[in-house]
């Protein structure tokens, strides 16, 4: 089948579903798929309207079965970059993201659409795995900062990047407009939101020197929506405490603190069965929770986000679609038995608009 076909094809159930969610008409869904159609035929592809690109990204969110976040998908602020054509610009639009989103700590989610695909064009691609993540270095010592940046670091030391070296270096912005070489952009010191952890009862954790970004923003995949590709459209709600706490903090191929964090609370590590590394996880979650709380940054706990899960469920059953979930990635990473996913059978049925990774190599 053609390239075109396959993209009208694509189209057509979009603009179904879109449309008749925004309570449009047959004949409105008609016409809509008519223009398309003769657009690709034309052109070779279609553009979206302002309001398919709104919620259509909104469905995306929606129709993400790894995400537990879901119930506010409505709420998705959409900025629409399909205009951007240079490695400033992007940058710009990029920082304005930051902004939008932190927004003095009250999260907002937000997604930036860069230009889709398109035969000739040059696309943006933003090559960080997240607009802000920590650096990873590997020293005689081991390794300081965050494991899961060591291979990006390495590509922005080799593109002239230099820091302080420090646990907590945020990375710059790595951007590639077609196939010139990619380029750096320094992150304003002004736009980044960080929280020093410290533990409501026991004043010893801040000698362990944690801190974390307040907002997860997910620049590496891309967003598919009624047959076009848009290869950057980073996007972040707010964090799960767990996220930082039982992963971020807690793995042993991450920051792997919970020996340190046994020390300092004077636990017995000798023995597994004295539980040592489920208490320091407990603490260290509760730190994590208090820490933003503190500083008047939104944040969720794994329990309120289950039942925030449970209410999206029912609103989609009401709504008449099925909910899909990837239950392996639902059920949070501390006491999943207590949240109801943990007892419930998803069905991992990929729907589209969604969210997809990029190929390793890009
Ligand atoms: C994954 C929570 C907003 C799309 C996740 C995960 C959590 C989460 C805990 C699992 C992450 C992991 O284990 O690494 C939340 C919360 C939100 C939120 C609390 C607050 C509003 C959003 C938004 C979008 C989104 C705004 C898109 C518009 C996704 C996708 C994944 C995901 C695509 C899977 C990522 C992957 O496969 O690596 N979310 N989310 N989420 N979320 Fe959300
Ligand atoms: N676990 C990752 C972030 C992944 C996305 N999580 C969200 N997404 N909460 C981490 O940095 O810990 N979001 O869009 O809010």
């Amino acid at each position: 089948m053609k390239v075109q076909d396959q993209q009208l094809e694509k189209a057509i159930p979009f603009i179904h579903e879109c449309y008749t969610e925004m309570g449009k008409s047959e004949a409105e869904i008609a016409r809509r798929i008519a223009e398309i159609a003769q657009a690709i035929q034309y052109n070779g592809t279609y553009e979206h309207t302002m309001e398919e690109l709104t919620h259509g990204a909104k469905m995306a969110w929606r129709n993400s079965n790894r995400c537990i976040g879901r119930l506010f998908w409505e709420s998705l602020r959409v900025y629409d970059a399909r205009h951007i054509e240079t490695e400033e610009a992007a940058a710009d639009a990029l920082f304005r993201h930051i902004e939008e989103a932190t927004n003095g700590g009250k999260i907002r989610p937000v997604i930036t659409i860069f230009p889709p695909t398109r035969e000739g064009k040059p696309v943006v691609q933003i090559k960080n795995e997240q607009l802000i993540r920590y650096a990873g270095y590997e020293t005689d010592d081991g390794i300081v900062g965050d494991p899961v940046s060591v291979e990006f670091t390495k590509a922005c030391q080799a593109l002239g990047w230099q820091s302080a070296g420090t646990h907590y270096d945020v990375l710059p912005l790595m951007l590639q407009v077609g196939e010139r070489a990619p380029r750096l952009f320094e992150i304003p010191k002004a736009l980044i939101v960080e929280v020093a952890i410290t533990h409501p009862e026991l004043p010893t954790f801040a000698d362990l020197n944690l801190q974390w970004y307040v907002v997860p923003m997910v620049a590496n995949m891309y967003l598919e929506m009624g047959g076009v590709m848009y290869p950057a459209a980073p996007f972040n709600g707010w964090y799960m405490g767990t996220e930082i706490g039982a992963r971020n903090f807690a793995d042993e191929a991450r920051y792997n603190m919970l020996p340190r964090v046994a020390s300092v609370m004077g636990l017995d590590t000798r023995r597994e069965s004295t539980l040592w590394r489920d208490k320091a996880l407990v603490e260290l979650n509760v730190a994590v929770l208090h820490s933003f709380a503190q500083h008047g940054v939104s944040i969720v706990d794994h329990h309120t986000a289950a039942k925030q899960f449970k209410r999206f469920e029912d609103n989609e059953e009401k709504s008449g679609r099925d909910v899909t979930g990837d239950w392996t990635w639902l059920i949070p990473p501390m006491s999943p038995a207590t949240t109801h996913i943990f007892h419930q059978h998803y069905t991992n049925e990929v729907k589209l608009p969604n969210f997809f990774y990029h190929s390793k190599k890009r």
